[in-house]
């Protein structure tokens, strides 16, 4: 008997073993690891002063509300004692991420106690002036940037060790000792691993162009840390989606090709153990995934990245180090793929997170099919490049089916416009998806995205990162002056609400959406919003033309 029991935990073990087992070989991900430690870039510092003291002024026709107005030199208040004001507010003329330093300097009689003191970061004027408390559900309150600061001993010099992301610090006085103090010399060491000057674009570039290209140039240095991060004030974090924009951005500017493939391996390096890529790591303290956080969109333009990368690049030893990772997420498909062509849109978007765009209400069916259509495209012409199209040959039958499927189940002759099975909605995200992924000839591209703006009920988009692929399938389909058009309006809105980098989520008739539900969350410098970069100097004839 005893000796059943041990065959049969036995033969349990070697089955479970088999199970948890990782789909990679150690051997892979420490040799991706190491290649992503080998790529991380060297941090350029710079230091930089405030500009002016400003005071937030309420108005109604700035951005949420609020704008920065001049009050006084830095210099006068550099010799104020603080508790001769509620609060300054340091204005340093553009947005910064690094570390901020100040001095506390005693005025009068001799410092016998601790000063308290508050600090307020802020990368657009409403942070300064929007209480964070009382806190709402949603994302950790500890992401708002503010910090309270004890001086023990003073004079002192202090650097707050936190990494900041701004352009203006409130200071307030918290607790006030009994003697008069100032602070003074405030600094900030800011940091980016974006390095020289892209080329300028032509004087002949109409104004607004070349702003948007500024901040978007702006957005995607503020961004470029060890890795491609999402946003400097937050998540400070590697997203497989955000690399995708930023990566063709860096392409057509900076070009940092050792931070894209940086990004690529480590991604790699932290896939899941079933194979398929984690939609987010972290590189501190060590590089981990946020396990479990998969993205079905995001796996699947991981594909796409890797075919840009080497396009920009030739570097086929990287491609082919990933081929394997690349393949995989092929399979991510099959496992959804029904007899008729569709996905199962329900299961998969139960298994897992299907991102497409912050935007309340989106029905995201559509969107999954042209997308995954459109990845599997981009991922037989990586195969193709590498000489590889042997081992994805199922590939071109599928994508037909799937297209095919698409074309009877979702598109409507009638309207010229795509809604799913389940939900009829009419969203841009569908109609974009659609064209990107090839479903529609060129001319019901058109039609489509044309039938956009006459049609009713329509659900658009809710940050730029859906508005980039939007940009695109005009482009594609050969609406080059509805791209111009849409591109100037959308990110030349951001401009002329003051923008100094582009933002995570904008809604040109709504200053206040939010993903979170409270618009202070908000990443104000977010990279998937820089790709107006990408765009003007890839296409000059179209965005730089008069
Ligand atoms: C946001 C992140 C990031 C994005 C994910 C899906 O919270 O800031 O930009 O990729 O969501």
């Amino acid at each position: 008997m005893n000796k059943l029991i041990l065959w049969i935990s036995a033969i349990f073990g070697f089955v479970f073993q088999a199970y948890a087992q990782d789909f990679y070989s150690q051997k892979d991900r420490n040799y991706w690891l190491g290649k992503a430690e080998e790529n991380i870039p060297k941090l350029t510092e710079s230091i930089e002063q405030p500009k002016e003291v400003v005071r937030m002024v309420e108005d109604k026709g700035a951005y949420q509300g609020w704008k920065a107005e001049r009050a006084f030199p830095v210099q006068q208040f550099y010799q104020t004692s603080l508790k001769k004001q509620e609060s300054f507010i340091l204005d340093f003329g553009e947005h910064l991420t690094g570390y901020f330093t100040f001095a506390v300097t005693p005025l009068n009689r001799t410092p016998d106690a601790p000063a308290r003191i508050k600090f307020t970061f802020g990368e657009v004027p409403s942070e300064l002036a929007t209480p964070f408390d009382p806190s709402r559900d949603g994302l950790s309150r500890a992401w708002l940037q503010d910090e309270i600061v004890t001086v023990t001993t003073v004079p002192d010099t202090i650097i707050i060790p936190r990494r900041l992301a701004f352009r203006y610090v409130k200071i307030e006085l918290y607790h006030a000792p009994n003697y008069d103090f100032a602070v003074s010399d405030a600094c900030c060491k800011a940091v980016t691993s974006a390095s020289g000057k892209p080329e300028p674009l032509p004087e002949t570039t109409p104004a607004i162009v070349r702003d948007i290209d500024r901040v978007g140039l702006n957005t995607l240095k503020e961004c470029m840390q060890t890795v491609y991060e999402d946003g400097p004030k937050r998540d400070q974090r590697l997203w497989i989606g955000d690399l995708y924009l930023e990566a063709l951005a860096n392409t057509y500017s900076y070009r940092r090709h050792d931070l894209t493939k940086r990004c690529l391996y480590l991604l790699a390096g932290l896939a899941d153990d079933s194979g398929y890529l984690n939609g987010t790591v972290f590189e501190r303290p060590y590089p981990h995934p946020q396990a479990k956080q998969l993205l079905l969109d995001y796996a699947l333009l991981y594909n796409v990245s890797v075919k840009d990368y080497l396009q920009a690049t030739g570097d086929k030893q990287t491609a082919e180090d990933l081929w394997k990772v690349v393949k995989k997420q092929t399979e991510i498909i099959p496992l959804y793929l029904q007899e008729n062509g569709l996905m199962n849109f329900e299961k998969a978007n139960q298994e897992w997170w299907i991102f497409i765009d912050w935007r309340d209400g989106l029905y995201k069916e559509v969107s999954l099919q042209g997308l995954s259509i459109f990845a599997l495209k981009q991922t037989y012409e990586l195969a193709k490049l590498l000489g590889r199209e042997k081992e994805l040959d199922h590939l071109p039958k599928m994508i037909k089916k799937m297209t095919d499927a698409a074309r009877k189940y979702f598109y409507d002759k009638k309207t010229g416009l795509f809604a799913g099975m389940n939900n009829k909605q009419i969203s841009y995200s569908s109609q974009l998806w659609m064209a990107l992924g090839g479903v529609t000839t060129k001319a019901e591209s058109q039609r489509a995205l044309k039938a956009l703006q006459t049609s009713e009920n329509v659900v658009h988009t809710g940050t730029p990162y859906a508005y980039h692929y939007y940009i695109q399938a005009l482009l594609n389909c050969g609406l080059n002056n509805e791209a111009k058009e849409a591109l100037i309006a959308y990110w030349g809105g951001m401009v002329r609400k003051g923008a100094d980098t582009f933002w995570e989520a904008y809604d040109p008739v709504n200053d206040f959406i939010s993903p979170y539900n409270f618009y202070p969350m908000n990443s104000y410098c977010h990279a998937w919003s820089c790709t107006p970069v990408y765009f003007i100097r890839k296409y000059p004839e179209i965005f730089q033309a008069k």
